[in-house]
């Protein structure tokens, strides 16, 4: 069966009846901000919260996050509910406050400073703080408060998002172990040797193991977490079953590959204005009559940056009759500048950006173009379609949704993907050019290969990962998740 978003809404609707459906994230859909003297609403630069405002969008409910925008708190009613999206009201976002204090610890400090580093193979040393720990602790415990209040004496599931609350189902399932409780974690699991460090790893286990289901993008990280615990705690792992037995309570360990709205991109990508604005783009005298590649990311240390351009240098000096004909074009809104980590890649990245147009760049040509902005999902399939090239370079990634937005977007079956190995994407987009972003001379001959590679070729390519994305969709991937839930507290799907 295709999925899409209207057979998957009349299945929903017939098996959640009368139950209460709760998502719990971090970062909210929509965000609430001062401009000037008026207040707008503006969605966050997450692959995570644009799919899961789609699952809300079709199943309705509640979704508890953060209320992280400084106008938020100024249209939300006595219960810190708004009903959501803005243009067509169809769902709940109730608002968590978080003092400076809790972000700093719950938020930037344990989970960006501590779980963050520990789960991506990226060679950043991860800093566990027990003040952070501390606030951590407590941040789920209010998230927890707040859930049991929404599901009032209701039955219901509470579907939960990442490494933010690794102990969340379990305060939630002492408390009330009739709800069906569910969680997804969005980034890799690291193995066992790698997560031993964690000063807490034990009770994060524990805490994870409350669930009735923990769903990861890929086998391998779910083999990942099944040996972590086997390596760690007192629990039966059935490993023909994929799932733990702790405490007499079963929590099944699954793979669900994240996906994008393949169809929903592709209209957006044929519409006329598109054509438009492309032109318009590509009259800057830095794009005009070149070949143009893109990477679009936040600037995330994990997104290998730096390896990007580093290859992209060692490509000019290997093959500099491509100087002045091949400009890369940078997207990256800024992403977690508190931290100092952020901060040093930040600048980083920027000053090599600076290095290799220094070494290469002539009169209105220079071979790298940063844009650290953010731009709506419009904007950016003007660029995924422009694009000779796109490059995803992340040196550990869960899945990256990038790449399936550029394929999503490629109807005229045209574009080269450069796909790091160590995305979860890589497992499904085979036909894409994968590379080690760690090795930078095969990296360069990519770039070369992507460039260079015939019609026939990049049509044959392309084609086959747009049939994977077309099937894989979003909508199926909600629908095998909703499935493996409701066979826990219903039938099927
Ligand atoms: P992220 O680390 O956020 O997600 P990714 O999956 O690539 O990474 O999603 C990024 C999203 O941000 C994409 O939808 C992209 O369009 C958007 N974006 C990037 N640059 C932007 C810009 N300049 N302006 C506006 N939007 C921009 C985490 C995990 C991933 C996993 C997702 C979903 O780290 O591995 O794929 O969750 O599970």
């Amino acid at each position: 069966m295709a999925w899409d978003k209207d057979n998957l809404k009349k299945i929903v609707k017939a098996k959640i009846g009368s139950y209460k459906f709760i998502i719990v994230s971090n970062r909210e859909p929509y965000i609430h901000r001062f401009f000037e003297d008026e207040i707008r609403c503006v969605t966050p630069v997450s692959g995570m919260a644009l799919v899961l405002n789609i699952v809300m969008q079709i199943c309705g409910g509640i979704w508890v996050a953060h209320g992280s925008g400084e106008a938020d708190k100024d249209v939300v009613d006595f219960n810190d509910h708004i009903q959501v999206p803005p243009e067509n009201p169809n769902y709940t976002l109730r608002r968590v406050w978080l003092t400076k204090e809790e972000m700093n610890g719950y938020y930037f400090g344990f989970a960006n400073e501590g779980l963050w580093p520990i789960c991506h193979n990226a060679y950043t040393r991860p800093i566990f703080r027990k003040s952070d720990w501390d606030m951590y602790r407590k941040v789920n415990e209010k998230f927890a408060k707040i859930i049991l209040e929404e599901m009032d004496d209701n039955e219901g599931f509470v579907f939960i998002q990442d490494y933010h609350f690794t102990l969340l189902s379990k305060i939630l399932k002492d408390k009330r172990p009739d709800i069906t409780v569910a969680q997804f974690w969005h980034i890799p699991w690291p193995n066992e040797e790698t997560f031993r460090i964690c000063p807490w790893g034990d009770e994060i286990l524990e805490g994870l193991l409350g669930n009735d289901l923990l769903g990861f993008h890929i086998r391998h990280h779910c083999q990942n977490f099944l040996d972590t615990v086997d390596h760690s705690i007192e629990a039966k792992v059935d490993w023909e079953k994929s799932s733990i037995t702790h405490n007499e309570k079963e929590t099944l360990i699954r793979p669900f590959p994240i996906s994008v709205d393949f169809k929903k991109i592709e209209n957006m990508s044929r519409q006329a204005e598109v054509e438009e604005n492309i032109k318009r783009i590509k009259k800057d005298r830095r794009l005009k009559n070149r070949l143009i590649g893109i990477g679009v990311d936040r600037i995330d240390y994990t997104k290998g940056i730096l390896e990007r351009f580093k290859a992209i240098d060692r490509f000019f000096e290997k093959y500099p009759q491509y100087l002045g004909r091949f400009s890369f074009l940078q997207l990256g809104p800024l992403s977690r500048i508190h931290l100092q980590q952020y901060k040093n890649y930040n600048d980083e990245v920027y000053h090599l950006m600076v290095e290799i147009n220094e070494k290469y760049q002539f009169k209105d040509w220079q071979p790298i173009i940063l844009r650290k902005t953010y731009f709506s999902q419009e904007d950016l399939i003007n660029y995924y379609r422009l694009a000779d090239i796109c490059i995803v370079s992340s040196l550990h990634d869960g899945m990256n949704l990038v790449a399936k937005e550029f394929v999503a977007s490629r109807w005229d079956n045209d574009g080269v993907l450069i796909l790091s190995r160590f995305t979860g994407s890589a497992r499904e987009l085979e036909t894409a050019l994968l590379i080690n972003p760690f090795a930078t001379d095969q990296f360069a001959d990519t770039i070369k290969e992507a460039l260079e590679m015939d019609e026939e070729e990049k049509k044959k390519r392309m084609q086959r990962m747009r049939e994977i994305v077309e099937e894989n969709n979003i909508y199926r991937w909600t629908a095998k998740i909703l499935s493996e839930i409701f066979k826990l507290g219903l039938e099927e799907i």
